[in-house]
């Protein structure tokens, strides 16, 4: 396969002027030394303070967006307004979008899918509950999301979406899934893609871990088949951000 490998840094809700400048001022001293694409998901407000100020080789990303391109939707950001701004992804279905905001696997998918009509990419989010994972619904779960997404948008759309897989569990939380355990989930997932939309697009997509990513549990997983990539929360958000994408 040629799937570049993919790092995403995903800010949450962190950070201030200060404190990305500074940021910034390190990843854009930072060297890539292997071939790796990189994105970084900041807070909608920081997005034209990155467009002016980051590398070009850094791509910026939204963490959210809304269905339509403009309109009475008060409070809502559209991907037209992103694509304007100098974002060229945007990270949807992240599991805090799904379970703080109620997000349904339908509005993801339509999200996903009105992005992508504007020429966004995407980082697509799915991942199970510590207690789906023990009620042994890991695979139903995922499965359960990615229909919804493969429902809505067409094949030829996936060139533009990469896959996060993020156990919920795992967020945030210091427990990284296991090398292992990423490898079963992503290989599930990749096969599923095969099943249900193409091989070629299952050969092509990238499949990124994310969950408690950091730059001395990272080496080891990203070793594994289908392992291409991290989406990084808490450890994008400081200098050494830069020994991931370098794994
Ligand atoms: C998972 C991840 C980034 P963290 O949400 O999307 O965050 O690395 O802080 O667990």
């Amino acid at each position: 396969h040629n799937r570049k490998f993919f790092v995403g840094g995903n800010w949450k809700m962190n950070g201030s002027t200060d404190s990305i400048s500074d940021l910034v001022n390190s990843f854009n001293q930072g060297v890539m030394s292997q071939s790796v694409e990189v994105v970084i998901g900041a807070p909608y407000v920081y997005i034209p303070l990155l467009a002016s100020t980051l590398r070009k080789d850094i791509a910026i990303s939204a963490q959210n967006c809304f269905t339509k391109a403009s309109g009475a939707y008060t409070g809502e950001i559209s991907a037209d307004m992103l694509k304007d701004v100098g974002a060229t992804w945007v990270i949807l279905g992240h599991s805090e979008r799904r379970s703080i905001f109620k997000e349904s696997d339908f509005f993801i998918a339509e999200k996903t899918k009105y992005a992508l009509s504007v020429g966004l990419k995407v980082i697509f989010c799915c991942g199970e509950s510590l207690e789906e994972r023990e009620s042994n619904n890991t695979m139903n779960v995922v499965e359960r999301q990615l229909e919804a997404l493969i429902a809505t948008i067409s094949p030829a759309d996936y060139e533009n979406v990469v896959i996060a897989y993020e156990p919920v569990w795992a967020i945030g939380t210091g427990k990284v899934a296991s090398p292992e355990q990423a490898q079963e989930v992503h290989a599930h997932i990749r096969t599923f893609i095969k099943e249900r939309v193409s091989s070629d697009v299952a050969q092509n997509i990238r499949i990124i871990y994310g969950g408690s990513v950091n730059e001395k549990n990272s080496n080891v997983t990203a070793t594994q088949t289908d392992v291409d990539g991290f989406l990084v929360g808490g450890a994008s958000l400081k200098p050494s951000f830069f020994e991931i994408v370098n794994v």
